[in-house]
């Protein structure tokens, strides 16, 4: 990337940060005021209904209180039924590894020893490398079952002749519902039911959990007791697949934003010609999968081409967006690091290869055959998520 690119993109991070700020303080700020307000009026009234207390001496019981709370304190949980509910029971004490390794790093409940803060920066700096390997396998798995499964239909759609090049957009669409069915709505209605939260809250929830922000202001699982033993586990079930669901969707958000970015470059740079031919050969290439069932050898120079552009594919292939003109991901010429898929986003860049492959080779091998399928297990999402938090998962 050259020093001027850079300095675009910067200034557009900026741009863009700024107008979050803007954004979320018009929204927030009144709001903040309101409960500001409501706190004077509450140490109003109790103070008019108190007259023995002193405003100096709730004042300070205040802050104690807000102190207490936020070392971690429970006011539900009071000091004669010392029982019930810790944040560190087992249960908790897991989950906040969980956070951790995942990096989703909720903060609801935080470390307050010096002694836990230092074990949990080398905890953070071998687990989440480590869960990021784990988190490669499982988009590997995922990729290639959610490909099979759009593969049939695919197969049927070719079958009815439909032109290849729509096969492609139906598959790939067809990918994100399934994705989102599997990963966000029905979470979503799960969240609604099991903590009663509102449709917003919960879908919020799941964004900001698969998403890894992980604010923490919600937390699935937290609450006290559960009637249905099995909802903790199946949380963790649905972070481990949704992790690696939503790294392959962000990494082709970015990517398609890659593709805007440089159709841009290119129409004023000139490049048009040899991305149209790129785009030829993505075209004849996509002609040649259409067969899936009647493997052929692939093409000659497969091996000295950049892989099917991820950015195009959530976890194959296909263009969802617009395609035909858009579709002008960087000319064969691109360097290595034109492709943060390959390098970084092991969802794509595994369904790449796989359905590079997939027509040449038996089904039965895949995955394994894949000499170095975790290129780079502590940063899979590349560098389409703009985190400050920690690359990984
Ligand atoms: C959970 C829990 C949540 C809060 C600290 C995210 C892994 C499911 C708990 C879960 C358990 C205890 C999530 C698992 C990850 N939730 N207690 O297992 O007092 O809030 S607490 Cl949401 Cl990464």
């Amino acid at each position: 990337m050259r020093g001027t690119t850079l300095l675009a993109l910067l200034a557009l991070v900026l741009l863009y940060l700024v107008l979050g700020a803007l954004v979320f303080q018009a929204l927030e700020q009144p709001h903040e005021q309101q409960a500001q307000r409501g706190l004077g009026e509450t140490q109003d009234k109790f103070l008019r209904d108190h007259l023995c207390v002193s405003q100096q001496e709730l004042g300070q019981f205040v802050e104690e209180v807000a102190t207490a709370l936020g070392e971690g304190a429970d006011p539900g949980t009071n000091s004669s039924s010392n029982s019930s509910h810790s944040a560190w029971d087992l249960a908790s004490a897991f989950f906040f590894s969980g956070t951790i390794i995942t990096t989703i790093g909720y903060g609801n409940a935080a470390l307050r020893t010096d002694a836990g803060r230092l074990f949990c920066i080398f905890y953070a700096l071998v687990g989440i490398p480590l869960f990021g390997i784990l988190l490669a396998g499982v988009g590997d798995r995922l990729g290639s079952s959610l490909r099979r499964g759009i593969g049939h239909i695919e197969a049927i759609f070719l079958k009815w002749h439909v032109p290849p090049e729509l096969v492609r957009v139906l598959s790939a669409m067809l990918f994100l519902l399934v994705g989102c069915l599997l990963f966000v709505l029905t979470p979503t209605f799960v969240f609604c039911y099991m903590e009663k939260w509102s449709k917003l809250e919960a879908i919020y929830f799941v964004i900001v959990t698969l998403t890894t922000v992980g604010f923490g202001d919600y937390v699935a699982g937290a609450g006290p007791r559960q009637d249905f033993p099995a909802y903790q586990p199946l949380v963790w079930f649905w972070i481990l697949l949704g992790l690696a669901y939503f790294a392959s969707v962000l990494t082709t958000i970015g990517n398609w934003l890659r593709v805007v970015s440089r159709r841009t470059r290119a129409e004023m740079g000139g490049l048009t010609a040899q991305a149209a031919s790129w785009t030829g050969t993505v075209t004849a290439r996509v002609t040649q999968r259409a067969g899936p069932a009647t493997p052929q050898p692939p093409p000659p120079l497969e091996k000295e081409r950049p892989p099917l552009p991820p950015a195009l594919c959530p976890a194959q292939p296909p263009s969802p967006a617009p395609p035909e003109k858009t579709e002008t991901p960087s000319p064969p010429t691109a360097s290595a690091l034109d492709y943060p898929g390959e390098n970084l986003a092991f969802i794509d860049e595994s369904s790449d290869t796989q359905s590079e492959r997939g027509f040449a080779q038996p089904r039965t091998a895949r995955g394994r055959r894949r000499p170095n399928p975790v290129r780079k297990p502590a940063r899979p999402r590349g560098p389409a998520r703009p985190r400050g938090k920690g690359v990984p998962v």
